[in-house]
């Protein structure tokens, strides 16, 4: 842990500063603000009293506080349980809230983390005051009159956080400015939900957060997940670090390009910096704080199909079918709320899709190798002959209001929440899922609505309703209640939904998680419409209601990104649109997109066309060969889950992850990576029959022909061919991509040999992992799962030959020993002079017989130095040395 007494090599530095005067831009509140009336300080940890400067401000937005204390440390950013020590210290906490009063907080029991420090009264004088461990990259000045602080880095002198003198503190308003290098040279990207026109923050916008039901097909509004967290990369040091502001109260983020302003509705200010300064160190300081993405199963990164609107279990059967006849791979059934009696949780429709039918076809996927996943909604019809009504009435689980449980209006007709604040909440619900289950053995759950979605409007009650300041609710500031439950309901321990609202929706998926974990024993398949900070512990997510246009197409992959840095992996968007009439050849790019979603799901909306990927020629044969990639990259996803789960990397990554030097890749959302080195060059324009991609330095080979589309010392633009039925993918020179074969399910695929991908990088080596377990199993990798780890590494040498080695890192996972590697193939060696070459392959130091090709063979192969090795069968699971001469 980092507490500021165990480091022995912290060292904390305290040195008296000149008065610097903010250099920032004029804040738009001008006036107010705090001085420093005293502060305190040991190893890696201070402590500050403010007291409010000269007469306060805004006075419409209520009295100012007059004492505020102010907090900072360094940590090492270990979560707690952890026994390893960090020599770096990549985390700084600066917490300032009332000196006197307690005030709302995201609770420990959602975020846990280091308890805050007490402030010893026995302070020194007032003095402006540097933090600055000895190890650690961030360093924290505070500057006492008027207060104001710096966070910086060390290493390369820039100022990363410059907070304006004009702090606000008031009961229901806070606001902080810091202020920003500008737009071309300070690179924001992150602070979420919203749908944006580019991956990265658009200065002159306003980022609200307050979760809503507001149609994804929204730009720029608040929808619904909320994630104060931001990524700042440094263009002239390609540096990048992050900020998180642990709030969960509504907010208004204002982003001016060389400025940064919160307004918060309630709460504290406790922000947190993490160092990088890689983009990836980023992320994963940023999730040892929130919590680790959950594991996913193996076969959720299989294709899954879903529609509101079907009609009953023949239709379903059909859609099943429908798949297996165009051969088009389906892993994964879905049904929306169309299942349930009159839209009633954990109840079938009687006459659509009764028990029987039901059971028995759920029964047949499974027996098919496929999987079935529902959807669920929070509101419980009030309704005496309703079980689950009746059950949560006797356990007292709902959210109340004014004394009595509060009656919204959601599909069933009116409705009571569940409070999942409540522990008892979570055991009914619990309960509920587990009875259902008896009935309807589901795969997974889907929980919609979840911001919490109301149809009506509650009128105001108290203060809390109509705060006198107003977020930018759906871009017009509508009230906080539009559309939702009251600000003024009261969860359990006398929380106001007021400070709660945006966390409900990662309770919910908490609280879904750990019933399907419970029932099941199995690894919990979720997928959450609303979430928040951390909510990826829990729950995967797609991006809600788009519609059935190119700009959504396009605007997907910044949501996806963007949900990278947020810590939950598992995303994606509906392919070929959720709402409005799909045409064929958007459907087709959509697919091409959408197969290397992390969650590939097709959704549409009722009464729309209907959209499977076998109803029109192209799409299916654009879904076959963009699915049959999808599910032969699925060695490669899943190990990607694994490091997501390990370290906090997204999978779908944004291209600076992997080239953070390079600021021509800043500004590139109409492309991305999985993991470090397979690119995706998706169309998103219609009529379009190429594409223009940025490759960045370094070799890229074309994953379906092996050819070198491009290989420079710097990064270039590249018209690529994109024909109807392809989608472009490449592989970095440096990457070795473990493969299998496609099958209609993961499990069939999982059956056949590896096929080790090799693209050598100009000096002739490329590394990469494959993660194994059961796919299933609650853990992922740790001390008590069962799983294997293998690195492979490849190396060529004088001798025209390339050595491909596996070292297993890891070895728990038994059924791993039966599995091999079938074929290796190498890309990147120097020039093969011609297609008769002399082969030798060696194994282990033993010469073998084997079909081997250089050269030749597929187009492209000969010139991008292209050498295949077939027939082998090298266990997975054991060291190996193959050793190819060419002669
Ligand atoms: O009021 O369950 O975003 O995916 O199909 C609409 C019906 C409720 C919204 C979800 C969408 C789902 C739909 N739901």
């Amino acid at each position: 842990m980092g507490s500021p007494s165990a480091p022995k090599q912290l060292t904390l530095l305290l040195f008296f500063l000149l008065a610097v005067p903010w250099t920032g831009a004029e804040s738009p509140a001008g006036g107010g603000g705090y001085r420093v009336v005293s502060t305190s300080g040991n190893r890696g940890h201070l402590s500050a009293r403010l007291e409010l400067a000269g007469n306060g401000v805004k006075e419409d937005l209520g009295p100012d506080i007059q004492r505020l204390s102010l907090t900072a440390r360094q940590s090492s950013g270990l979560s707690l349980g952890q026994l390893a020590y960090l020599e770096t210290h990549s985390r700084l906490h600066v917490r300032i809230t009332d000196a006197e009063h307690r005030r709302w907080e995201v609770p420990q029991d959602i975020i846990p983390r280091a308890a805050p420090q007490h402030i010893s009264l026995a302070a020194s004088s007032p003095r402006s005051r540097i933090l600055s461990a000895a190890t650690s990259d961030l360093t924290f000045t505070l500057h006492s009159s008027p207060f104001r602080f710096t966070v910086s880095r060390r290493s390369t002198g820039d100022v990363l956080f410059d907070s304006s003198p004009t702090l606000v503190f008031k009961d229901k308003y806070l606001e902080l400015t810091t202020s920003l290098p500008g737009d071309d040279r300070s690179w924001l990207y992150g602070l979420g939900e919203h749908t944006k026109r580019t991956f990265r923050l658009q200065s002159g916008d306003t980022f609200t957060l307050w979760n809503s039901d507001i149609a994804a097909s929204n730009v720029d509004l608040n929808l619904y997940g909320s994630h104060p967290f931001y990524l700042d990369v440094r263009s002239g040091s390609g540096a990048a670090h992050g900020v998180l502001l642990l709030n969960s109260n509504g907010m208004d983020v204002e982003y001016g390009g060389d400025y940064l302003t919160y307004r918060v509705i309630g709460g504290v200010l406790d922000l947190y910096f993490f160092a990088g300064p890689s983009p990836l160190g980023v992320v994963d300081q940023y999730t040892q704080l929130i919590g680790r993405p959950a594991p996913m199963p193996y076969w959720s990164f299989g294709f899954h199909q879903c529609r509101y609107g079907y009609k009953n279990v023949a239709d379903l059967e059909g859609v099943v079918a429908g798949y297996a006849t165009a051969r088009i791979p389906l892993e994964v059934m879905w049904t929306d709320i169309d299942y349930m009696d009159a839209f009633k949780d954990f109840t079938l429709d009687p006459v659509n899709f009764p028990a029987g039918p039901l059971r028995r076809f759920v029964d047949q996927l499974h027996r098919n190798g496929q999987k079935y996943v529902v959807i669920l909604d929070p509101g419980i019809n009030i309704n005496s002959t309703y079980g689950s009504f009746v059950r949560g009435m006797q356990q007292d689980v709902f959210l109340k209001r004014n004394g009595s449980n509060y009656q919204g209006k959601v599909w069933p007709g009116d409705v009571y929440f569940p409070d999942f604040l409540n522990p008892r909440a979570a055991e009914y619900w619990a309960g509920e899922i587990s009875l259902f289950r008896r009935t309807i053995p589901v795969d997974g759950l889907w929980i919609d609505m979840n911001e919490i979605s109301n149809f009506i409007d509650p009128a105001p009650l108290n203060a809390l309703d109509d705060p006198p300041y107003r977020i930018n609710n759906s871009g017009v500031r509508r009230p906080i209640n539009n559309k939702t439950v009251p600000a003024s309901a009261v969860h359990y321990g006398g929380v106001a939904e007021y400070d709660a609202h945006n966390m409900y929706g990662f309770l919910e998926a908490r609280a879904t998680y750990n019933a399907l974990l419970k029932d099941t024993g199995r690894r919990p398949f979720v997928l959450s419409r609303s979430t928040f900070v951390g909510s990826g512990r829990f729950t995967a997510h797609w991006t809600g209601d788009n519609f059935a246009t190119w700009d959504d197409l396009r605007y997907s992959i910044n949501t996806m990104l963007s949900f990278g840095l947020f810590g939950i992996p598992m995303v994606g968007a509906d392919i070929c649109g959720f709402g409005g009439n799909t045409t064929e050849e958007l459907c087709s790019r959509w697919i091409q997109l959408g197969a290397f979603y992390p969650f590939s799901r097709d959704h549409s909306a009722i009464g729309t066309v209907r959209r499977e990927l076998y109803l029109w020629g192209s799409v299916t044969q654009a879904a076959r060969k963009a699915l049959g990639l999808r599910y032969r990259l699925l060695p490669y996803l899943y190990t990607l889950m694994y490091e997501a789960h390990a370290t906090g990397a997204p999978i779908a990554r944004p291209l600076f992850f992997s080239f953070p030097n390079d600021a021509a890749t800043y500004a590139v959302d109409r492309q991305f990576l999985l993991g470090r080195g397979v690119l995706i060059s998706p169309v998103l324009e219609p009529g379009a029959t190429t594409v223009d991609a940025y490759f960045p330095a370094g070799r890229w080979f074309s994953i379906y022909d092996y050819s070198l589309a491009s290989s420079s010392r710097t990064g270039h633009r590249v018209t690529l061919p994109a024909p109807a039925d392809t989608v472009n993918v490449h592989v970095a020179g440096g990457s070795v991509v473990p493969m299998q074969r496609p099958g209609f399910t993961t499990s069939q695929s999982r059956q056949t040999a590896f096929h080790l991908l090799v693209a050598l990088r100009e000096d002739g080596t490329a590394e990469g992992d494959l993660f194994l377990d059961d796919g299933e199993a609650p853990e992922m990798g740790g001390a008590r799962g069962r799983w294997t780890l293998v690195r492979f590494s490849a190396a060529t040498d004088r001798a025209r030959g390339v050595t491909v080695r596996s070292r297993v890192v890891h070895n728990s996972y038994g059924p791993s020993r039966s599995l091999v590697v079938g074929k290796v193939v190498v890309l990147g060696l120097p020039a093969a002079a011609g297609p008769s070459r002399e082969i030798a392959v060696y194994v282990n130091g033993v010469r073998v017989k084997n079909n081997s090709t250089s050269g030749g063979g597929r187009h492209g192969f000969r010139r991008s130095g292209g050498l295949g090795v077939a027939g082998l069968a090298l266990p997975v699971a054991g060291d190996f040395q193959l050793k190819v001469v060419v002669s």
